[in-house]
Parts: structure tokens; sequence; C-alpha cells
């Protein structure tokens, strides 16, 4: 007899860039990509579910620098963090792939190689304006008033010779994919974002290799060149099964890939540049790539950056796991964001998810049955004797339930599926509302129906659990032990009637206690201040009277003759007209305006400021400079043409 082939289903997340700093936003994109590939193992699937980091490039590069150690140095321990993160979320990944392992860099080599040869890469110049502080190239178009979008300096324009992948020739394929396979590329306005902003407008050929940045993939037809960093990121998702190696079977086995989950804003690479490699090395396409939106703070996506904004939310996933277990944070992540929208995080939405669900409904079933089985029955399942009317609907919704989370997984809408597995989990508690046990417990003639009330429910809580496996990983298994059931079962044994008659059963404490939700969210508001202690000074800036500011005299100033200040390079020795006198002033914006720069500027200037001495240069004001986060200087000046001399209030 023929063996049936095992059904495949390959799916990965994007790889992460391995910054640190992670946050719940992070978790997001993975914690689905779990509960999916858990899912399909328990259809019985072979189940390939790939993650990693994504580790070249120029940030990765200039961060060891600035910390004087090797990339490598730099990298390991967040890498190690980002694993930590992944193992204290229950992430079941089957293999982890960094870019920088070293099948992975051989294989994007031969990726490069064939995509040379087959003359889809080719060499041109690239002009550009270049920055040589930033290390960056600008276009034209870039640039801001000319000079450099970064910093402000002066750029130059540099022709350099750069490798270009034929993007432009893939256009009109994409577009066909995008209309022969509706299912490409899900949610469905990603496509309309993908064909009006990128596909109908022209495609440009792309840039793929680089000579100033050399933590990278080394070009095999030219060493002076390493792989742009995207092309590198994206290969993973093939080099990972082996794709150009001595052992392709994975390869073979497992691509196309059924899945790439990804953030949003990264879908033009995966939908667009993607494909289009895929297509110029004669390999099938994936089945499907889903742009999921973010978790937002205050309307902001969640990232990195703006956590310093958001201090007033505990965002630190191991921290998050640690006091609320991975079943929470997993819980919340699956079940809040409508799936494809982008979704508000704060601690309270968390802590009433947890409460209303998991403390509430969840756990209050299952403490309740298992309870009530202890007082009644002993702690032995009693029979399920004659269904009553009420039990119909009860025992149909618990049934029906599979094909429902299966539909919902279908379209990868993991909301969805919970909802429809809350829905009998709430069934249930009104059953048990209903059937009042503790009523029929009192009458020694409805013993029997009390055992079929107390069955069904059991019978409910244990199907209940099977179908939270593949999105909670210990509750299921300590409800499913509880009902003296295998932790393994699967999908195979939900039909209704499974559970033994005189099986024992144990009383479950509660799995989600109740969180008092104000004393909690007072203690995590401590917490975060406490581990920010910076930014709690920087918010509560005092407040002064009217009369502290009329304190400081502010007056616009004219520089008339300006100089480096010698030995310095932050300092400048400017003389500043402020109505008929002149004053000497020094100030430490020398990285920002030339001394030719600043002859001639308006500025504001304190001028009842003690004078003071620097490097030897008599001070008698200050020039203000508005700052940015990134420490940028821009003079503050009258918007319009003021005498000097003018009073500023
Ligand atoms: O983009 N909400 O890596 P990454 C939801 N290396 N998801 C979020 C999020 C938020 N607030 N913040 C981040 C990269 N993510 C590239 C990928 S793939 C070949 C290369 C998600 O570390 C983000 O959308 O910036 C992405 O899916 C994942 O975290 C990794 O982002």
């Amino acid at each position: 007899m023929q063996s049936m082939k095992k059904k495949t289903y390959y799916i990965t997340t994007p790889i992460y860039y391995p910054s640190g700093n992670w946050h719940i936003g992070h978790c997001y994109t993975t914690v689905i990509c779990d509960a999916l590939a858990r899912f399909h193992k328990m259809l019985g699937e072979e189940v390939f579910f790939l993650t990693g980091t994504d580790e070249h490039g120029q940030k990765i590069e200039k961060e060891a620098k600035s910390r004087g150690v090797t990339p490598m140095q730099f990298i390991d321990p967040l890498v190690a963090e980002l694993k930590d993160m992944w193992r204290l979320l229950d992430v079941s990944y089957d293999r982890f792939i960094r870019t920088t392992d070293k099948d992975h860099v051989e294989a994007v080599q031969k990726i490069y190689q064939r995509l040379y040869d087959s003359g889809d890469i080719y060499k041109a110049e690239y002009s550009g304006w270049y920055c040589t502080p930033c290390e960056s190239m600008w276009t034209e178009a870039q640039l801001k008033g000319g000079k450099c979008p970064d910093c402000g300096r002066e750029v130059t324009l540099q022709k350099e010779e750069s490798y270009f992948f034929r993007l432009s020739k893939y256009a009109p394929r994409i577009l066909k994919l995008y209309e022969d396979n509706p299912e490409f590329l899900q949610p469905k306005s990603r496509i309309n974002e993908m064909v009006n902003n990128f596909l109908k407008p022209g495609l440009n050929d792309l840039c793929v290799s680089r000579t100033t940045v050399k933590w990278g993939v080394p070009l095999p037809f030219d060493k002076n060149h390493y792989a742009y960093v995207w092309i590198d990121a994206l290969s993973n998702y093939i080099t990972a099964l082996g794709y150009a190696s001595k052992d392709d079977s994975l390869y073979k086995k497992f691509w196309p890939a059924d899945l790439h989950m990804v953030g949003k804003e990264i879908v033009r690479f995966h939908a667009i540049i993607w494909p289009a490699i895929l297509m110029a090395l004669g390999e099938p396409v994936p089945k499907r790539v889903y742009g999921h939106g973010w978790l937002l703070i205050g309307g902001d996506k969640l990232s990195k950056s703006k956590q310093d904004a958001v201090k007033c939310e505990l965002t630190d996933p191991y921290e998050l796991v640690k006091r609320y277990g991975a079943d929470a944070v997993r819980y919340f992540l699956l079940r809040e964001i409508p799936f494809g929208s982008d979704g508000e995080y704060t601690n309270e939405k968390l802590l009433t998810r947890i409460n209303a669900d998991l403390a509430n409904d969840l756990g209050n079933l299952v403490s309740r049955t298992t309870a009530m089985i202890g007082q009644y029955f002993g702690g032995t399942l009693p029979k399920r004797g004659k269904a009553e009317g009420v039990d119909a609907e009860l025992v149909s919704m618990a049934e029906g339930a599979f094909e429902k989370v299966k539909s919902a997984m279908e379209r990868l809408n993991a909301p969805e599926a919970l909802a429809e597995i809350f829905a009998v989990v709430s069934r249930a508690n009104k059953y048990i509302d209903e059937t009042t046990p503790w009523i029929l417990a009192k009458d020694e003639s409805k013993k029997a129906r009390l055992g079929t009330v107390l069955y069904n429910l059991a019978e409910t809580v244990r199907i209940s659990a099977i179908l939270l496996k593949p999105f909670l990983t210990v509750a299921p298994k300590a409800i499913l032990k509880s009902l003296g059931c295998s932790e393994d079962a699967g999908f195979d044994s939900l039909a209704f009637g499974g559970l033994k008659a005189g099986t024992k059963i144990e009383k479950l404490p509660p799995i989600f206690p109740r969180i008092d939700i104000q004393k909690e969210l007072a203690a995590v508001a401590e917490l975060v201040k406490s581990k920010h202690p910076e930014k709690k000074e920087e918010n509560k800036v005092e407040e002064i009277t009217i009369d502290d500011f009329a304190k400081i005299e502010l007056k616009v100033g004219e520089v008339i003759a300006c100089e480096r200040v010698e030995k310095s390079d932050k300092l400048l020795h400017e003389t500043v007209k402020i109505g008929n006198e002149t004053r000497s002033v020094v100030s430490g914006i020398a990285k920002y305006y030339t001394p030719e720069e600043m002859i001639g500027k308006k500025v504001v200037v304190v001028t009842n400021l003690k004078p003071v001495k620097l490097r030897g240069v008599l001070s008698e004001g200050m020039i203000l400079c508005a700052e940015d986060k990134e420490g940028n200087l821009a003079l503050v000046t009258p918007e319009k043409a003021m005498e000097s001399g003018g009073q500023v209030r």
C-alpha cells in the first residue's frame, strides 16, 4: 500500500535586527506564527517554523565600533536575549537562523553568483550625494535644502560603482502574480498599497551592493562589494532550508513557504523584491505573505526609539511574562488586536483581558467544575446519563467549535479562533447557572442528573483545553492533567464523550489568579519609573512662575565676528552686537556652524548670565539653540527682521 505523504506547512517570521530593547510589539509576529505552527502540527501536518536574526549592515557595524567591540561581540548577547525571550514565551521554532551562520553566508554568495551569471545583476555607476561624516549616499530628492537630511551638513556629488538587480524587469510579473493569486498578499488592502505606491509609478532597478559597509557578505564575483542587507536577509527563508547547499532536502520538502508573516512596514520587501529575486532564480514564490498591523502606544507604533516617550506603560516582555505568565501575554497578543489592523497597547487592556477572559471565564469554569466533581462525587467523574434540553446547545457548541476554529485559522485569524473557543467557555459557565448543580446536589433523587451536568461540564472543559493548545502552552496542559487526560491529547480526541466515567479528577487551584487592576497599575507605574529614573526627572521639570521667568533677560543680538576657540573642536567665539553694546560670547556649536556661517546671524542671547571664562575666553552671555533627540543643534532666531537689542519675552 502506498503511504500517504504528510502535508507540509512552512511558516516564517521576519528575522529580527539584534537591537536589544525588546518590547512586546516584537513578540507579536512571532507569537502569531507560533500559534499557527502549533495549530498545523496538531492538524497532523509536518511543520517547519523559522525565525532568526538579521545581523549584517551599517547600523550594527557602527554600534559595535562606537562601543569598541567587534560586531559579533556586540550581537551575540543580544541574540541570546532574543532566544531567551522566545524560550520564555514558549516559541516552538524549528530553526533559529542567524545571517552570520556560515551556511547562510555561503548560500547568499551562491544566490548572488546565480543572479550575476543570469544577467539579473549588472554593474553600473551609482551617483548620489555623499555625506562623509554620516557615510550615507542620498539622492537629489532626499536632500533637505541641498544638505544631508540626517545631519544638515554639506554633501558632495559622488559616483560609485555598484551592482544592480533588474527589479524593473519583474514589475509586470509581480502585477500578474497579484492578479492570478489574490491570496498571495494579504490583507487585501496591502495589494492596493503595493500596486498604487510602487508598481504603478514604476520600479527602479535595485542597488544590491555596498562598498562602504563592510559588515556583510562579500560578493563572490567582486570582493570589494558586500551584499545589500535586505537581499542577504530575505534569502534566509530559503537558505535556512539548505537552498544552494549540498543538502537541499528540506528545501525540496518545504519550499515554497506557506506563509511569510511580516509587519506591514516591510511588506514591500516581501511582496515585491523577494518574489522578483525568486523569479530571477527560477524558484517558486511563497504561497502567501501576510502584512499584519502594529501594536501602538498613544497612536504611534511601539518601537525601540519611541519607548522613551511611553515609559508609563510596561512593554518589557521579560517583566510581563514574569508578572503574568507566558499564557497571559500570548493570549493578549493573539486575542486583543483585530487581525490585520493596528491595536493600542496599554497595561490596563492587558490586565482587563487577563481578568475577564482568563481568570473569570476560563479559570472559573475549570475551578468550579473540578471543585464540584470533588465535592459531590469525591473527585471521580460521574456517568453521563440521559440528556435534557438544556444540554443540547452546550454539546453542539463544544462539538462544533473545532470547525469554526479551523476556519478562522485558515484565514490566519487567531482573535476569531479564540473568540470561538471562549464562546464555548462562556456557554459552559451559563450552563452552570442554568442547571444549578448546588441545588441538584441537595436532592438525592437528582444525583444522576447532577452527574450528567458535571460530566458535560468536564467534557466541555477538556475540549476547550485541547482547542486552546496552539494558543496557550501552560494552562491547557494543567487542565488536561487535572482531568486525567494526556497532555498530548490532540484534535483527534475532540469528539464529545471522550472522557471515561470513573476517571480521577483533581481540583485545580485558580490557573489565572484575579488581578487587582488598580493596585497592579500603580505597582507597574512605580516599576517603570524606577527603571527609567532619567525620564522621571525629564518629565517632571519644575514649574516656575512668571516672576521666575522675568529674571532671565533675553535679547536679540547680531553676530558681527566669529572664530574658532583654539584647541577646541566644540567652541566658537562670537562677537555679538546687542543694541549699542558688543559682547564676547562662547558657545558649543562648532560642530553645527562654521564661523563664516555665524557672521550676520540674528540670535537670541541670555544677557544677564554671570560672565565666565571658557578655555580662557570671556563669555558674557549664552546664545540659545534648539536641540533634537540626537543632539543636533539649530540656532533660535527671530522669525522676522529684528533690530539687535530687541527684548525677547
Ligand atoms: O524589520 N507592533 O526587523 P525588526 C507589531 N530585520 N509588530 C512589530 C512592532 C510593533 N510595535 N515593532 C516591531 C526587520 N514589530 C527586518 C526583517 S526579514 C527578511 C527582515 C515587528 O527587528 C516588525 O513588524 O525591525 C517585524 O515583523 C518584526 O517585529 C521584526 O522587526
